[in-house]
């Protein structure tokens, strides 16, 4: 029995691919139940069918579109490491505020967000102090007014609300479950170090936690101008950039990060905030280990507008 005719069918190459049009791509779906709406198939189970659909197809779906941002993306103008809540402002300021910068976010975990699904300890409210009040109003989230700062009534609305604005924008693409497990670098005799950041190297997050019990998996590269890392403090993937930027001898040493002081800890972040070294700005909880901050604990309000102020920088070295 010959292969039915889908397996001879090459894939187009991706660069005459629309996915608007949907020119290029298998058109040969079925008329399955056509349904304007819910309603239209209230009762309808009986004769219920979906459109026709061959598994190539599935996988070809996926795969051009992946395939085709990781080239789109090869060339960025700023990579963002850490789609936690520093990482997510950042997009977000970028996403709205530089509609014309080609932005990748590089994720470890499969689910974005880091540590801002829940507000503490477990706890599912989530607090910012005030101003970061005024983040929440532009991104249209409510929240409970308690005077000296606010309270959204569940962390995950917050993140999965910034998370659906990040994803929409059409400059923006994240890559999850993918790891930076290194920095690209170029000699820069302008600067202390003698180099700037150039751009990232990644590979799938699971070959980065195997490289001690596997052969040789080379990596992936993004090269960009500007990194902009927010990898959260120490922890088992947290304040990669910085770290790295140590063993390189690019910075001398690191701060650690220090003991919880709400006050002084998110006032400092935020200030703090900038280009450590060329190329890489620094944000979010990463920054404590870098100029050795005292930890905030379960408030946020510095984590979204250390994002603000990241984004304000980097848009500062696309205006220098
Ligand atoms: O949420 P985090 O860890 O980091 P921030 O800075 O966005 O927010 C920090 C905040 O959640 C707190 O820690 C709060 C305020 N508590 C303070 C305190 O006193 O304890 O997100 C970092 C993200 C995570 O999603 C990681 O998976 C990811 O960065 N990540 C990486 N992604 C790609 N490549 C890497 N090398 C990497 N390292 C971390």
């Amino acid at each position: 029995m010959s292969p039915p005719a889908a397996i001879h069918q090459s894939p187009p190459q991706l660069s005459n691919m629309s996915y608007k049009s949907g020119k290029g791509l298998d058109t040969n779906i079925g008329n399955g139940t056509e349904a304007k709406n819910l309603e239209a198939l209230n009762g309808r189970w009986d004769n219920f069918n979906f459109a026709p659909i061959r598994e190539s197809q599935v996988s070809r779906a996926m795969t051009r579109r992946y395939f085709a941002d990781l080239d789109t993306y090869a060339e960025s103008d700023i990579v963002i490491i850490g789609a936690g809540s520093c990482g997510l402002s950042t997009a977000y300021m970028l996403g709205k505020q530089r509609p014309d910068l080609k932005i990748a976010i590089i994720e470890a975990g499969v689910s974005p967000g880091g540590g801002a699904w829940l507000g503490g300890q477990l706890f599912s409210a989530m607090v910012m102090r005030k101003p970061a009040d005024a983040f929440l109003r532009d991104l249209g989230v409510e929240f409970e007014d308690e005077g000296d700062f606010v309270v959204v009534k569940h962390a995950a609305l917050f993140t999965s609300t910034l998370l659906s604005k990040v994803l929409t924008f059409p400059n923006i693409k994240l890559f999850n479950a993918t790891t930076v497990e290194d920095l690209i670098t170029r000699p820069d005799p302008t600067t202390n170090s003698g180099l700037r950041i150039a751009g990232v190297v990644t590979n799938w997050t699971l070959v980065s936690m195997h490289h001690d019990d596997q052969s040789c998996m080379d990596p992936n590269t993004i090269n960009a101008p500007l990194v902009i890392s927010t990898t959260g403090h120490d922890g088992p993937f947290g304040a990669f950039s910085v770290k790295r930027l140590v063993s390189m001898q690019a910075v001398e040493k690191l701060g650690g990060m220090r003991g919880l002081d709400m006050r002084s800890a998110e006032d400092a972040i935020v200030k703090g905030t900038r280009e450590v070294v060329k190329g890489l700005i620094v944000g979010g909880m990463e920054l404590s280990e870098v100029d050795g901050a005292n930890r905030m604990g379960p408030t946020f309000g510095a984590m979204v507008l250390s994002g603000v102020k990241a984004a304000e920088e980097a848009i500062k070295v696309f205006e220098e």
